[in-house]
């Protein structure tokens, strides 16, 4: 059994060696206790600052073999590197989670455990404990909330966060699933919970905690936008599946 953790990367040179090594030795301590094999895959979505030839080079030189990084030339958002490493992944649980680690690492363990207990999907959540959104100011934290009913409204499901950052599948159910995804950019997992929906696979809540939150880069109007139009599409879409 082989657990692979991918991670999406744009524009992370201050950060992506700390976290290949933070990572891997989370990954290692967890994957050693439970007799499981492992991968790290970043996807590098075109950054221009660096970030590919840094990690590429940590890579070499400093001992990280189980890590691996993948990617292409141009930018093309966030579902396009988290679906490249996905269906580039070749282990039996597969999950996500962001650069910066804003869940931290246990939620690896927790998550992995699930899929091995049976579950097929595995989906954080912030809005389960009552610490869930630690390190957001309090008006950032009440958008991101209304944001994500508005989408759950929307999108017609019952999900309490459909946005996290932090995802776990069993592996070939994630690579069937994002082999039909299309979308490139923030919208990616609302397709992605579609999809999963209409092909019957259940899908189960974790709470997980951000802990290490940074300057937000989400643009919330202009993106709640987007993303509304976004949901039409897919709708559209997956009706035809
Ligand atoms: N912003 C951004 N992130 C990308 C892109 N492609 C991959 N990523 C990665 O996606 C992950 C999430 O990016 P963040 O900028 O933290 O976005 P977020 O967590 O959804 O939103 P905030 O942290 O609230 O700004 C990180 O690992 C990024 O490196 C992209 O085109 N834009
Ligand atoms: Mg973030």
């Amino acid at each position: 059994m082989k657990l692979s953790v991918c991670i999406p990367m744009y524009n992370e040179r201050e950060i992506c060696v700390d976290t290949a090594h933070a990572l891997s030795r989370a990954v290692s301590a967890f994957c050693t206790r439970q007799g499981l094999d492992w991968e790290i895959l970043f996807c590098d979505d075109g950054s221009t600052d660096g970030s590919r030839k840094a990690l590429q080079m940590a890579i070499q030189k400093e001992g990280l073999a189980r890590v691996q990084c993948i990617g292409y030339e141009k930018n093309r958002g966030k579902g396009a590197a988290v679906r490249t490493a996905v269906l580039a992944s070749t282990g039996d649980i597969v999950l996500y989670t962001d650069c910066d680690l804003a869940y931290g690492t246990d939620v690896i363990g927790s998550a992995a455990k699930k899929i091995l207990a049976g579950d097929k999907i595995v989906l954080g959540s912030r809005n389960l404990r009552r610490d869930g959104y630690a390190g957001y100011t309090p008006l950032r934290r009440m958008a991101s909330k209304i944001y994500i009913k508005v989408i759950a409204v929307c999108a017609g499901f019952r999900l309490t966060d459909s946005q996290c950052g932090f995802k776990c599948f069993d592996g070939a159910c994630a690579r069937e699933i994002f082999s039909l995804c299309t979308i490139d950019g923030f919208s990616f997992d609302l397709e992605m919970i579609k999809i999963a929906q209409k092909k019957g696979y259940p899908l189960t809540e974790m709470p997980v905690r951000i802990i290490n939150h940074r300057d937000s880069k989400i643009h919330i109007v202009g993106d709640a936008l987007h993303m509304l139009g976004d949901i039409h599409k897919i709708k559209k879409r997956v009706r035809k599946l």
